[in-house]
């Protein structure tokens, strides 16, 4: 290994993989359209990536759905309840999707929805966040019965297909440790089984692996252990060391990389160095540095493959500063080669499809692409010498050090306001006293009903924002089609009897973007997309400079729908911490500073909100726990500053105004105690789907302001009961008193229909007028 990336996007420059797999599950491509599509999509990967000047390139990096999912498959770990399907791709999307005996579809809705309780429906496995990504992967489930077996036909058949375009691959898949730290027991599994304890019989299954690539000819494999840059006890370690140990002394395998990603690989790095694996995989960026690894014993004889390109993020790289590192490392490890610090799946394929970015910013700027030149410049510094690259190098330096001075990144007027903040600007009076004092503005009912924010997005509104994105209606025409939309939704919702009405956000698409666009210090691209689960993608925004807001951004739709009704609108907002984690943010700053900058930004909107009569005012926070750092020692600072942020956001209103929070994730053990630190009035949470469990643990932590549990689960087209909303509603009531509790679905309504929605508020409402009265 010499230049090298961990991995490469997958969904297709131009989505093409996105759009042949729900074209699919649509019934509308063939199966052999799609398998067309994707074979295609690996072939101009494998091309291009050599093209570009990589000595080994990754294979086994494309998937379907999801690499764990493949990793899943690839040792035979299907559950039960999928081995019906006969067929592979069916059983696989099935394990990715869930399948239904009557599925119902919607527009734009979600595939992975499915009815509850039909008789033949098949869960999927379950989502979540890969490490501290905006990427989700499927979690497998194992328990005692779980059956192994070897099934590399993928991974061979991938190999060989780019055998045929002349490119000699290293397929890369997930190693035995990190799979079975990423499973979960399945349901038949007796408490305290852990997949982990299965650890020597699945290393048996990648034995045969290595001995079935070593036939095929396969000259290294990758194997991810990612789950070692998290905190691991010395038996997790000790386990890692002895799977390796063991892989690598068979007699007939191919050379073996084990790759690492997201952080240090910590006390995992010494137990590494000590097996015989050829190569170990180290993150540069995220680590702590080349300094430690070289510091390792025993590496003298392995290859280090320094990840010392940033692959999750979107700037030129400091290859001055990189090359320092790899120098550091030649002195004293053994060989070194040049890598990404992780899968390139978390950036978008090319700058180059990025036609709208100023030529001065655009130079400041890597994806893919230019990412995989950056490796290959590096390693050419490295192995041929300085001079053989002094030019590349000095126009990398030369833009880093033009972004360093940029008038545009700095914005003085923001940094004095940040800097004669006082203390008491994150700060708002006791809650008992606002508590109070709201009361009284709102006048609200017991059990106030609400939404999260966001309507049905038709056909009709989505077209309609496309029509003035291209020019084709002016603004007077949006801002009327817009004003019709939501003057439906403020009517609907007073029909429905809702007492906390919300304009229904027609004039957003995704929240982050929507802000984006209109804020200072970001721009956002026309076509980055990255992939967050299966078909589904974001486009991440940049932050490049100082963040400020020109103008309101929410304020002549939020006050239109005030003007319509007598009852409160709520404002919508999106916090600090997710205008972060889901834009590409600045490497030139700690991220708490560009966070207290969005939150500034907030502020004054929520206090121009205030000024044209919203009472209450929403500040989502969903994606809080996704930035949690991997090591639990780094978690308390990063609590701090994210609650900082947030309570800088939403300080700045006076008593009257009521702040409301909402938060996605049904994991919220790790953040309970910043979920009570950001103070806000009334916080929403999922927990339909676990039905109110969470709320006794809240109130057990000593959480005591409003609460709104989601009451149904919006995931689902399925229209709830009123008896079972009642049912929560006083299970709720049990753990919270009622004078605090709210009730509100799950999330947004966004992918859903107004065929299901109107229903399932309905039922919601007349729920709660039973519930009032047995109260
Ligand atoms: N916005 C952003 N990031 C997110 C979410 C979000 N990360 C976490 C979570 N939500 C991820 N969930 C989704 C859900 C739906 C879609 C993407 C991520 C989605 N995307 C459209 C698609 O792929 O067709 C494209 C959306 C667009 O046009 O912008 O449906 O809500 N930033
Ligand atoms: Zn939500």
């Amino acid at each position: 290994i010499g230049a090298t990336v961990l991995g490469y996007p997958r969904i297709g420059p131009h989505r093409e993989l996105k759009k042949a797999l729900e074209g699919y599950w649509a019934g509308a491509v063939s199966r052999h359209d799609l398998e067309h599509t994707a074979a295609t999509l690996r072939r101009q990967s494998v091309r291009r990536m050599a093209e570009l000047g990589l000595d080994t390139v990754p294979s086994n990096t494309f998937s379907l759905y999801d690499h764990v999912l493949d990793a899943a498959v690839l040792v035979g770990a299907v559950p039960q309840r999928f081995t019906s399907f006969e067929d592979e791709l069916d059983r696989y999307f099935a394990m990715a999707r869930g399948a239904a005996s009557r599925r119902t579809r919607n527009e734009g809705g979600d595939e992975r929805d499915q009815p509850d309780g039909d008789v033949g429906d098949v869960a999927p496995l379950e989502m979540t966040k890969w490490f501290d990504t905006n990427y989700h992967y499927l979690v497998p489930e194992i328990g005692p019965a779980t059956p192994f077996q070897l099934n590399a036909a993928k991974l061979v058949a991938e190999y060989r297909e780019a055998l045929a375009e002349g490119v000699v691959t290293r397929p890369v898949t997930i190693g035995p440790a990190s799979l079975l730290l990423l499973a979960k027991p399945d349901d038949e599994a007796p408490a305290g089984f852990r997949p982990f304890d299965r650890l020597d019989e699945l290393t048996s299954i990648y034995a045969e692996l290595l001995e079935t690539l070593a036939d095929a000819g396969v000259p290294w494999i990758q194997l991810d252990e990612p789950s070692f840059v998290a905190d691991r006890d010395a038996a997790e370690i000790t386990a890692l060391q002895r799977v390796y140990q063991r892989l690598a002394t068979l007699e007939r395998r191919p050379a073996i990389f084990v790759a690492s990603y997201f952080g240090d690989l910590g006390d995992a790095l010494p137990a590494l160095a000590m097996t015989p694996v050829e190569a170990i995989g180290v993150d540069l960026v995220a680590g702590s540095g080349a300094g430690r690894v070289a510091a390792t014993p025993n590496l003298a004889g392995k290859t280090v493959v320094a990840g010392v390109v940033d692959g999750r993020n979107v700037w030129r790289a400091d290859l001055e500063s990189a090359l320092g590192s790899l120098a550091t490392l030649l002195g004293l490890a053994g060989d070194v080669a040049v890598s990404t610090s992780c899968s390139l799946l978390h950036v978008p394929y090319d700058l180059d499809a990025e036609p709208d970015i100023d030529s001065r910013l655009r130079s400041w700027l890597a994806f893919a692409d230019q990412k995989v030149t950056e490796v290959v410049t590096l390693a050419r510094g490295l192995h041929e010498g300085y001079d053989a690259v002094a030019g590349r190098i000095q126009e990398g330096t030369s833009a880093r050090d033009d972004r360093a001075t940029a008038s545009s990144v700095v914005d003085p007027a923001v940094r004095q306001r940040i800097a004669d903040l006082p203390p008491e600007a994150s700060q708002r009076s006791p809650y008992a006293h606002r508590i109070a004092v709201q009361a009284d503005n709102l006048d609200l009912p017991p059990l106030p009903t609400t939404t999260i924010g966001s309507f049905p997005q038709t056909g009709d509104v989505r077209s309609v924002r496309a029509a003035y994105r291209n020019g084709q209606i002016d603004a007077d025409e949006y801002s009327s089609r817009m004003r019709t939309e939501i003057e439906r939704i403020i009517r609907l919702q007073e029909r429905l009897g809702l007492d906390v009405l919300v304009h229904g956000e027609p004039e957003r698409n995704d929240m982050v973007q929507y802000f984006a666009e209109l804020l200072n210090g970001f721009i956002t691209t026309r076509n980055g997309w990255v992939q967050s689960y299966g078909s589904r993608c974001v486009r991440p925004p940049i932050v490049y400079g100082d963040v400020s807001r020109p103008a309101p951004m929410t304020v002549e739709w939020a006050s239109y729908a005030q003007g319509l009704t007598d009852r409160p609108v709520k404002g919508m907002l999106t916090g600090p911490v997710t205008m972060l984690a889901w834009s590409f943010v600045r490497d030139d700053q700690p991220l708490a500073d560009t966070a207290r900058q969005v939150a500034l930004a907030i502020r004054d909107e929520t206090r121009d909100l205030e000024a044209e009569g919203i009472r209450i005012i929403q500040v989502d926070e969903p994606a809080i726990r996704e930035l949690l750092p991997l090591r639990a020692s780094e978690q308390p600072e990063y609590l701090r500053w994210a609650v900082d942020a947030f309570r800088l956001a939403t300080s700045g209103v006076a008593d009257t105004t009521q702040i409301h929070t909402h938060m996605c994730y049904s994991e919220f053990g790790e953040v309970m105690s910043a979920i009570d630190g950001l103070e806000a009035d009334v916080t929403s949470i999922e927990a339909a789907r676990s039905k109110m469990e969470i709320l006794p643990e809240l109130a057990a932590s000593g959480f005591a302001r409003g609460i709104g549990p989601g009451v149904y689960d919006i995931h689902s087209p399925r229209v709830p009961s009123n008896d079972e909303i009642a049912t929560l509603l006083l299970r709720a009531s049990q753990a919270v008193p009622a004078t605090r509790l709210w009730v509100n679905p799950d999330c947004g309504l966004k992918t859903r229909s107004y065929a299901e929605v109107e229903p399932a508020l309905a039922a919601m409402v007349t729920a709660v007028r039973q519930v009032r009265e047995a109260l």
